[in-house]
């Protein structure tokens, strides 16, 4: 297992992209329409991790600061495509414990749906929250 040497299985996920999911420009995307899932993730110990998703989708990952639908630029860490296996992303970050970043699951290609798992290798245990985006509707 090409993970076995950053760690044990630190976050386990598994999710839905679907029609009713939100969607947003992702980062390299040039239509509106990329359905996506934002997670809160917090690592309880500092380290390195890594995140690669599982899916016969091909999936795109982008890891944040803090993350808006509507900046999707802003507060970007990194993004990744094809780094795991198939189609799928792996992205690798130096946590601090108990600060949160946010983990945006998305496809290549806009408009498509899929079922995936997400799992991370590291030192510590990392809790996963979706967040919840209704700002789509919301009115300042
Ligand atoms: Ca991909």
């Amino acid at each position: 297992m090409i993970f076995s040497s950053i760690g044990r299985v630190a976050f386990s996920y598994s999710g839905f992209l679907t029609a009713g999911s939100n969607s947003f420009r992702r980062p390299g995307g040039i239509y509106d329409t990329h359905y996506f899932k934002a997670l809160e993730v917090i690592a309880s110990t500092s380290g390195h991790y890594a995140f690669a998703s599982g899916s016969t989708t091909d999936l795109y990952g982008c890891l944040y600061d803090s993350f808006s639908q509507y900046s999707p630029f802003s507060n970007l860490i990194e993004c990744n495509d094809d780094y795991a296996p198939g189609v799928n992303f792996r992205l690798e970050i130096h946590l601090l414990a108990y600060q949160s970043k946010v983990l945006v699951v998305t496809t290549y290609e806009p408009s498509e749906t899929a079922s995936f798992d997400l799992k991370a290798y590291g030192p510590g245990i990392i809790t996963g929250e979706d967040i919840p985006y209704s700002q789509k509707y919301e009115i300042d």
